[in-house]
């Protein structure tokens, strides 16, 4: 099974490029940009990578984003992802950034796109991997400093496809954001949310309902709500799995309790994703392989999560139906 998964082409749809820092590249960062590491090497740093919860990784993970501070730092960033990608059979990818990580600590707006994007043409002219970017405004931020991160997304349209909402779903729930989406949507870009991973079924309500979202991150605790199951299945809404993460950041205890598979056989539209991959211990092919051996599936199950992928992307329609 590991060849077949290895072999099928994958879409992802649910990345933080900040999480697909490894400790090594990081590392090369902190010395490239003088900067103090508190661990003596990457191997030591990689052992540190033990979550609680949603809370004590993100401590970490902003910790680690503070070593991306050139334009070049974040072509290398995104180059060593798309290379991951390639060695995974990932044919398209829609990554995240978090704009607000880096212009809160002084890094332009202009700098932490151009090095993503000008990566992204490359990964396209070299290895025919297409991608889009999605802007994620931080939730535990005021909604003031999402409307001053949303101006700078304005100018840079050409190169983004949506906004999200990510960080820390406790106490920040999606009614905080409703005004900056619907100004985002008026001006013509799609959106995403992370909703239902530490927070609640009602969050990922009121992600569909007040910020319209057109899939939701993460996703998984639809089913404390039977009701909203089975509208999501009606809807056919997306949701972006990421099974590794749920694992390390203690949504579920075990793989074989998680209940994507579950999900998927009922028909709710389902998809595997790495989320922060160098946090959590693997990219595309490690989390299906995760999956799939918690959870022993067929072939036909396997693939159904690459077309949902497909079905879910932001690719145009005559280039995702030559995908299907
Ligand atoms: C995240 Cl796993 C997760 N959840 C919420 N926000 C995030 N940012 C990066 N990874
Ligand atoms: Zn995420």
């Amino acid at each position: 099974m590991y060849e077949f998964i290895q072999d099928l082409p994958k879409v992802e749809l649910h990345l933080h490029i900040e999480g697909s820092l490894e400790p090594e590249l990081l590392f090369e960062l902190a010395k490239r940009n003088q900067i103090d590491l508190p661990f003596e090497s990457p191997e030591l740093l990689r052992k540190a990578y033990d979550f609680q919860d949603l809370q004590s990784f993100l401590d970490i993970y902003y910790q680690g984003a503070n070593a991306l501070r050139t334009d070049q730092d974040f072509y290398d960033l995104t180059w060593a992802y798309l290379q991951r990608c390639k060695a995974d059979n990932v044919i398209h990818t829609e990554i995240f950034f978090d704009p607000q990580t880096h212009t809160e600590r002084g890094v332009s707006f202009d700098t932490v796109i151009n090095g993503i994007y000008r990566a992204m043409q490359d990964g396209e002219r070299e290895f025919g991997i297409t991608s889009q970017i999605i802007a994620c405004f931080l939730r535990h931020l005021t909604e003031d400093s999402a409307f001053e991160t949303f101006t700078s997304i304005n100018t840079h349209k050409d190169k983004i496809i949506g906004v999200g909402l990510d960080s820390s779903e406790r106490d920040h729930p999606p009614e905080k954001f409703a005004r900056v989406f619907q100004h985002a949507k008026q001006a013509g870009f799609l959106t995403v949310a992370h909703a239902g991973e530490e927070g609640s079924a009602q969050n990922i309500v009121d992600a569909i309902d007040m910020l319209s979202v057109s899939r939701v991150d993460h996703g998984v605790r639809c089913v404390e709500d039977q009701a909203l199951v089975k509208s999501l299945i009606n809807s056919q809404m997306p949701l972006t799995v990421c099974p590794l993460s749920n694992i390390k950041l203690r949504v579920f205890d075990e793989m074989h309790q998680h209940n994507i598979v579950e999900l998927l056989r009922q028909g709710v539209a389902v998809t595997i994703n790495s989320d922060d991959p160098a946090y959590f211990g693997g990219y595309m092919t490690d989390n299906f392989v995760a999956v799939s051996e918690a959870h022993p599936m067929t072939k036909q199950e396997l693939a159904q999560f690459t077309l949902n992928a497909i079905n879910a992307s932001f690719i145009n329609e005559t280039l995702k139906a030559n995908y299907r």
